[in-house]
């Protein structure tokens, strides 16, 4: 009997996993929420880069930061959801980052607020009141352009559903490469070195080491990258 169990348990085991291989991700929330999910929101990435989504519920508390999440740029399943839960007189930020120059942490922010109504009709189902869908795409050239969709008011089961479309600037700049010229090498980490000499302003993908900052760390942390080859 014990061997028929534990054969079921895999196949159902198997049966999930090729549920959720093309389900929306869930992301948990670093608050409880007291059963009135009544918002969503749902980021569904369309640029190969990482995605940083944090999530602050304004009361006249405080701010509670509900989530903070990096979409992995290279994750199977992007599409995530976030579930929010309905209060009168609350708002919610969203904020959404892409990192402009490949390889680095410099976010390229959009910032939005909302509120998210307490509904009777809601559930602790996956049935939210409030879907706010934001699409993350590239822009070419360098601003955030974000474009929003309102279908109506409410459908026919009472939910509202706000899509934007966002597009960030995303520039194939590599980074370390502060010549340009496609390779990270010395020469790059002697241009950091000549242009902190000479007081000339580095461009931001120089930030080799990721700690947000173009400076003499970076021309080592390329050297040293370099001997460790
Ligand atoms: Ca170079
Ligand atoms: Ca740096």
């Amino acid at each position: 009997m014990k061997k028929i169990i534990s054969g079921l348990t895999a196949l159902l085991t198997v049966s999930a996993l090729s549920l959720t291989a093309a389900a929306n991700v869930r992301i948990e929330p670093k608050y409880p929420m007291h059963g009135n999910k009544c918002g969503m929101v749902t980021v569904v990435p369309d640029v190969e880069r990482d995605i940083h989504v944090v999530i602050v519920q304004n009361t006249i508390d405080g701010d509670y930061k509900y989530y903070d999440e990096i979409i992995p740029a290279d994750a199977q399943d992007r599409v995530s959801e976030f579930a929010l839960e309905g209060k009168d007189d609350v708002l919610y930020t969203i904020t959404i980052g892409v990192p402009k120059y490949k390889g680095t942490q410099q976010y390229e922010e959009y910032t939005d607020k909302f509120g998210v109504p307490d509904t009777d009709e809601m559930t602790d189902s996956d049935i939210a009141g409030y879907n706010f869908t934001f699409n993350v795409g590239k822009n070419e050239t360098e601003e955030i352009a974000s474009q929003i969709t309102r279908k109506g008011e409410a459908d026919s089961e009472k939910i509202v559903q706000t899509e934007t479309a966002l597009l960030f600037p995303v520039l194939e700049a590599i980074k370390g490469d502060v010549n340009n010229d496609g390779k990270v090498n010395v020469r790059d980490a002697a241009a950091i070195a000549s242009g902190i000499v000479k007081g000339i302003e580095l461009p931001p993908y120089g930030d080799f080491n990721g700690d947000g900052k173009v400076n003499i760390r970076d021309a080592a942390a390329i050297a040293s990258s370099i001997t460790k080859k």
